[in-house]
């Protein structure tokens, strides 16, 4: 498939030139650090083990205090659609999507659909840029109330689009 073979060559220039401002990535999840707590236990020091407490419980923190709402690309049954398709979100809470299935994706914020004054090639993807790896992630902060459409380009004709509002 041409978008594939494509999508090689565009992704690592799209890495950091996305980050918008107030935009972040969740590399550690918390999930993974947790995983490698029982390892850590059987393995490790006394001492080491209460490094690992005290950064997993770190991770936590962060996790809980962020003000963040996930967004699916690609249900788990394989269905081109975000999941939610239809949420609201604060302003100021950033927005994950990441890769679960049917890759690759991305996020294209309608111009004609945002509200007045917010420029689209801020908050999107650009058309051509995709997430290609399980996992990859694309974060947004939104900062105007209102609400946005948003599509995927490559699945936009299969229906993967959405809608947030932006309290
Ligand atoms: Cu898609």
């Amino acid at each position: 498939m041409a978008s594939v073979a494509s999508a090689a060559v565009v992704v690592p220039s799209f890495t950091g030139l996305k980050a918008s401002p107030g935009a972040k990535t969740i590399a550690v999840s918390p999930k993974l650090a947790a995983a490698q707590l029982p390892r850590l236990t059987v393995t490790a020091s006394l001492k080491d083990f209460g490094a690992a407490i005290v950064a997993t419980a770190a991770t936590a923190l962060i996790t809980s205090n962020a003000l963040a709402i996930d967004v699916k690309l690609g249900k788990d049954t394989g269905e081109l659609a975000f999941e939610p398709s239809d949420f609201s979100v604060r302003v100021g809470e950033t927005i994950v999507f990441k890769n679960n299935a049917a890759f690759p994706h991305n996020v294209v914020f309608d111009e004609d659909e945002v509200p007045g004054g917010v420029d689209v090639s801020k908050i999107s993807m650009s058309e051509e840029a995709l997430l290609n790896a399980p996992g990859e992630t694309y974060s947004v902060t939104l900062t105007e109330k209102g609400t946005y459409s948003f599509y995927c380009s490559p699945h936009q004709g299969a229906g993967m689009v959405g809608k947030v509002t932006v309290n």
